[in-house]
Formats: C-alpha cells, sequence, structure tokens
C-alpha cells in the first residue's frame, strides 16, 4: 500500500527543464484556476503541503510532491486567470505543452468546477491530452457545494469519459487508489 501521508514538497519548476531527475513517475494536477488543485493534494496527503487560496493564480509553477518516496504528484498553475494572449498566458502555454511530452508523466487529473459548463479551455486542454494520450480522470470539484442538478449535468457533458465525484469533504481513498492505478500502468 502506498502511504499518501509520507508526503513532502521536492520543488518548484519554473519549467520543465527544471523538473527532479530522478526519473519517477509522475501524476499531474491540471485545471482552471481556483477549481481546487492545491487543495485535493493536501486532502490525499493530509496535510497542508501545496498552497490554497481564495484568490485565483495562487500556484505559478510546477511544484512537485514525494508521495511515498515512489512518485510524483504535480501541481500545476490553473489557467484562464491571466489575460488569454498575454506573455504570462503564452509563458503558461508554453511551460505545460512542454511539460506534457514529459516521459514521467504518467496519468493527469483533470480538475473541473462540478457547478460549471467546461470552459473553452478546459475543453481543448482534454482533447490535448487525450491526443497526446495521457491518461485522464476528470474529477469535478467542489461536488459541497453544487445542486443536484448540477452534478447530474456535469456528469451527463463527461458520459463516456472517466469522471470522479469529489470534494472537500469525500474521503480521497478512491482517489488514492486511481492515483497508484496510473502508477501501476504499464504506458
Ligand atoms: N467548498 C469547497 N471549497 C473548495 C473545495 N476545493 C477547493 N476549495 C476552495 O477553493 C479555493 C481555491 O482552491 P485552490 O486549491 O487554491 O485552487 P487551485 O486550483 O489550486 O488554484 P490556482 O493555484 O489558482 O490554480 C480555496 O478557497 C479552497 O478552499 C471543495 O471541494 N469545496
Ligand atoms: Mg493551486
Amino acid at each position: 500500500m502506498v502511504n499518501f501521508r509520507n508526503a513532502k514538497y521536492i520543488l518548484s519548476a519554473p519549467s520543465y527543464e527544471y523538473r527532479p531527475k530522478d526519473g519517477l513517475k509522475e501524476v499531474v494536477f491540471v485545471g482552471k484556476s481556483n477549481v481546487g488543485k492545491s487543495t485535493l493534494i493536501n486532502a490525499l496527503t493530509a496535510q497542508k503541503l501545496a498552497y490554497s487560496s481564495k484568490n485565483a493564480g495562487k500556484t505559478r509553477y510546477l511544484n512537485y510532491f514525494l508521495i511515498d518516496n515512489a512518485f510524483y504528484l504535480v501541481d500545476s498553475p490553473g489557467y484562464g486567470f491571466t489575460k488569454y494572449g498575454s506573455k504570462e498566458d503564452e509563458n503558461f502555454g508554453e511551460m505545460m505543452e512542454n511539460y506534457f511530452h514529459n516521459p514521467s508523466l504518467k496519468g493527469c487529473l483533470f480538475l473541473i468546477d462540478s457547478r460549471r459548463e467546461p470552459s473553452e479551455d478546459d475543453r481543448m486542454l482534454l482533447d490535448h491530452l487525450s491526443s497526446l494520450n495521457v491518461p485522464t480522470l476528470i474529477v469535478l470539484t467542489k461536488s459541497d457545494l453544487a445542486k443536484q442538478s448540477e452534478i447530474a449535468k456535469a456528469k451527463k457533458i463527461f458520459a463516456g469519459l472517466d469522471v470522479i465525484l469529489a470534494s472537500k469533504e469525500t474521503k480521497p481513498d478512491l482517489l488514492r487508489q486511481r492515483i497508484v492505478n496510473f502508477i501501476k500502468d504499464k504506458k
């Protein structure tokens, strides 16, 4: 069994080239700014490792967290925060584009707010991950704040894809298992 509580922050990489070079496998968390990526990493590791904030744009770099000395969870900056077409937006796009070609990348948790329809950016990135064959699990976040009708709608939108519901209150064991499966898969 992997012990997710045995977790430590390793480094913050301003671009893919600065990642740890030990070849350990990685699972990345992506999604719109403020969707709950850092909060979910904290829930999975049962500690306050990743900085979360009610203000969008908290996470700026690729943050590497080592889990049980076995693999990395990688927190990424959210999109939709910096202005489209801005220099920052361009840098972000370039950083993530390079990152997705990472051979150590074994899976992606794609976070989407369960109360909102996926944005154009969400759809583009989902298609992109699929074209690169990155195994992707859609995580519908903040379900504690969502109406049943909103959850039903989200499930319908993503019918046929791999989807899981999550919130601050849900127990993280199922999600931990899914992450371990990504790592175990021979891709
Ligand atoms: N009610 C509720 N609030 C949540 C949940 N997940 C995250 N939040 C809140 O949403 C805000 C944003 O969370 P973050 O984890 O910082 O979001 P992020 O995706 O890392 O954001 P960036 O780093 O800006 O890309 C914080 O105020 C969290 O407390 C959830 O499941 N339920
Ligand atoms: Mg964050």
